[in-house]
């Protein structure tokens, strides 16, 4: 496996503006990490191209809220209109879907959970582990060295107006769960959800749990909850997302510039917090634009050979799922139940997360 396909990457791509991202994979940050390095090869003050961490009070809030009951909710089978024709082509097309009955968190995975399994299990998540030189397959000189320090992908706001990714993604190094701003950043707060895990570590929680990763359709099934389908930004009570002209202006006007504690805003008609905005949520479906519209009974999603994600083309991606805290009307109108995006398996990202479906009712 490739790491980070840095031999491939073309300096000069810059993404459409409706294919505006807000996720991270090996793709988009070896263009990010070597369009910093070629920045600052020069300017002085920055050694080896390393990105400058993110000023973690920039996002603090002064805001506390009272974390739900981590009871798993269940919500039983039916069926609704999956998909959406009205905004991005990844989309549809709409059709109706039956999903069967099953459990859900009611809200995201938090740190406080995770660091349960951790300290239980001796776990090392990927972002804590070395990097192997081998896994980039290019010869090692080519590697720029800080992306062969573990670390993960982290929001980086840049100080002007960009449309380009790679004004606002770093690979920092030493950036995992436990520490999500960087080594230089604070500790982890232990009610917010838990970043910058690869699909492995979620898997590892989930068996250790009982659990499993939804599914596409349990996921957006229980994000809907009934309700009708819309296009513009939630109401700020509803969901955290990104209130101003991202990614420069960032108002907060629903009280949180970055990420929020679980819990903070309205839960859905299902009892579920989050499910729209605040981290996106990984789903098990492998990823590909658009859905197959004769696959309406509990669809699984394309076969690992048969996904493709235009963003991280070579790796197969999986669905994540209802928009982050970086989704602003400007850029990323994903603060909806029908959004989804391809996410990279391999590497974690500073808003990505996600929450376990179950098989059986909670023990009494
Ligand atoms: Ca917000
Ligand atoms: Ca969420």
């Amino acid at each position: 496996m490739t790491r980070f396909p840095i031999s491939n990457f073309n300096p000069a791509f810059n993404p459409a503006a409706n294919l505006a991202l807000t996720l991270v994979t090996r793709g988009a940050i070896a263009a990010g990490a070597a369009l910093s390095l070629a920045a600052c090869s020069a300017s002085e003050g920055e050694e080896n191209g390393e990105p400058l961490p993110t000023a973690a009070s920039d996002f603090a809030s002064a805001i506390t809220c009272k974390t739900p009951a981590s009871v798993r909710v269940r919500i039983d089978g039916g069926t609704f209109i999956m998909g959406s024709n009205a905004v991005y082509a990844e989309e549809g097309l709409e059709r109706e879907t039956t999903v069967d009955g099953f459990w859900i968190d009611p809200h995201e995975v938090t740190n406080r959970q995770f660091a349960e399994f951790a300290a239980a299990t001796d776990f090392k998540t990927v972002a804590e582990k070395p990097v192997d030189p081998a896994q980039f397959g290019v010869p090692v000189e080519q590697i720029p060295p800080f992306m062969l320090q573990a670390g993960s992908a982290v929001f980086t706001p840049p100080d002007r107006p960009s449309r380009n990714y790679g004004d606002w993604w770093a690979y920092v190094p030493g950036a995992n769960w436990r520490k999500p701003y960087g080594p230089q950043g604070p500790d982890a707060e232990p009610d917010q959800p838990v970043v910058h895990l690869a699909w492995d570590d979620m898997r590892a929680y989930a068996d250790w749990k009982g659990g499993r990763i939804p599914t596409e359709a349990e996921w957006e099934y229980a994000a809907s909850a009934g309700a009708e389908k819309y296009t513009e930004q939630p109401d700020p009570r509803l969901a955290n997302s990104w209130q101003g002209v991202f990614p420069v202006v960032n108002e907060g006007s629903d009280g949180f510039k970055g990420i929020a504690p679980v819990g903070c805003f309205e839960p859905n008609a299902n009892g579920l917090y989050d499910m729209v905005g605040n981290v996106w949520e990984v789903t098990a479906d492998h990823f590909r634009p658009g859905h197959d519209p004769a696959d309406q009974d509990n669809p699984r999603g394309p076969s690992e050979n048969a996904a493709y994600d235009p963003l991280n083309p070579g790796f197969a991606s999986r669905v994540m799922k209802g928009g982050s805290y970086l989704c602003a009307p400007n850029y990323c109108q994903r603060y909806r139940p029908e959004s989804r995006q391809g996410r990279d398996v391999g590497l974690g990202a500073s808003n990505v997360g996600f929450r376990l479906a179950y098989d059986s009712a909670p023990q009494k």
